[in-house]
């Protein structure tokens, strides 16, 4: 008897933002049940699926989502009950073929995204596995080594998610250590230390929406420059023990071709030389959407010049949909894939993604939203594919460190077990 879902249910609930979101669960024919909540981004690119919002004023601004809960438990439950689950990816394949869309407009890829997560959820718990294998079996990834990913940890925080003042969406701190949670322990060590060096400069220690400090730094590059006596102060050294990342999510600063960067507007060639310079003087080694999502020929130069030494990673470049990545491939445009399974949809779309990227010898790169729950899947989606980083924000706020908890309790388990 092949497991079937007997029941599936979304309700409206609350991101890390207060704004609307759903959770759904999935309940299968062994009685096994498991409930999953979908994340919510703020730079969220063209490309993305959408996000299917009620936009009834009276309501949480218009943030709703109580459309999306209406399709999940009306024409998606009635689409996949009674129906098997063994095969993830044609569970995903009735939405998709069920929504009609291209982006999942009709249905809500945040509808779509619940119940293809809920229903993951729910098959671990009837194959009594924990996820992370559960998810490696099902898509085809090894399960008998398991690698862990590298996080990436948003400290600073600017751009559309914090009132800091820095076109820089995220500088991220990158510790390097052979175990997880040692990553961990160093990166909160240097994120203490940062507040410390922070108070002294008299700045605002308050965090932005992924947890990480918005102070009023002034230019982009004092951000970096903080970040390094921040480091040293906690006992490391830059470059060695700890390494710099930043997110420039700079679809949100282009317009008319040029972007905004440090109150001045510059072209992408500028842009560019900024990042080489970074690279150089900063321990910088890796820039996600350094330039926007549709610049492809000056994506271009900037891997041309940069990509043999830092990692370049897409984001709302690729917005985890395999076509994009393929481009970007065809053209020699990045080489890293940042994977966010709310921009795409689904799960197994998620996973082709993953692949693409692996085949291609792209990094991957696990990612939050900046608006999250207590949900912590992707932690297990890391381990599963194998992942070289994730980035899951910082070293505070329960929604960002649940994903850090989640990863050592991962790491704990499988060294009791060898
Ligand atoms: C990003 C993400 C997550 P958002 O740009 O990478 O950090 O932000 O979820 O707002 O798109
Ligand atoms: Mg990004």
């Amino acid at each position: 008897m092949p497991l079937t879902l007997t029941q599936l249910h979304a309700r409206e609930i609350l991101d890390s933002r207060g704004n609307p979101t759903l959770a759904v669960r999935a309940t299968l024919s062994d009685g096994s049940t498991d409930e999953a909540m979908v994340p919510s981004g703020a730079s969220t690119g063209e490309h993305e699926a959408l996000e299917l919002r009620d936009n009834d004023p009276r309501r949480y601004h218009g943030k709703g989502v109580l459309n999306a809960c209406a399709h999940v438990n009306t024409e998606i439950a009635k689409a996949l009950i009674g129906q098997s689950i063994e095969s993830q990816s044609d569970v995903d394949r009735t939405m998709i073929t069920l929504d009609g869309t291209e982006n999942k407009a009709r249905l809500g890829a945040n509808a779509i995204l619940g119940v293809s997560l809920a229903i993951a959820r729910a098959r671990t718990k009837a194959e009594g596995v924990p996820l992370y294998r559960s998810l490696a079996q099902q898509f085809g990834f090894p399960t008998d080594r398991w690698t862990f990913p590298i996080p990436m940890m948003n400290v600073l925080n600017g751009g559309v998610h914090a009132d800091s003042g820095l076109d820089v969406q995220e500088y991220m701190i990158v510790p390097q250590h052979v175990r997880f949670s040692e990553r961990v322990r160093i990166g909160s060590e240097v994120f203490h230390s940062l507040k410390e060096v922070l108070k002294e400069r008299g700045d605002v220690v308050a965090v932005g929406d992924e947890g990480g400090f918005a102070p009023h730094v002034g230019r982009n590059e004092e951000a970096l420059v903080v970040l390094h006596q921040a480091i040293t102060a906690a006992g490391y050294t830059p470059g060695n023990e700890v390494k710099l990342a930043i997110d420039t999510a700079s679809s949100e600063l282009f317009k008319n071709g040029r972007y905004t960067f440090d109150a001045h507007t510059i072209d992408a060639q500028e842009l560019i030389e900024t990042y080489e310079r970074w690279t150089r003087e900063y321990h910088l080694v890796s820039i996600e959407d350094g330039l926007a999502e549709d610049d492809w020929e000056n994506w271009r130069v900037l891997t041309e010049r940069l990509g043999a030494r830092t990692q370049l990673i897409g984001d709302d470049l690729f917005a985890t949909d395999v076509k994009r990545v393929r481009m970007g491939i065809e053209n020699r445009v990045a080489n890293s894939v940042l994977i966010k399974p709310n921009q795409i949809g689904t799960l197994s779309e998620t996973i082709e993604a993953v692949k693409l990227a692996q085949h291609s010898n792209y990094t991957v790169v696990i990612s939050h939203r900046s608006g999250e729950t207590e949900d912590t899947t992707i932690a297990d989606l890391a381990v599963a594919v194998g992942a070289q980083y994730i980035k899951t924000g910082s070293l505070s706020r329960s929604e960002r460190v649940a994903k850090y908890n989640r990863l050592m309790a991962i790491e704990e388990e499988i060294h009791a077990a060898t």
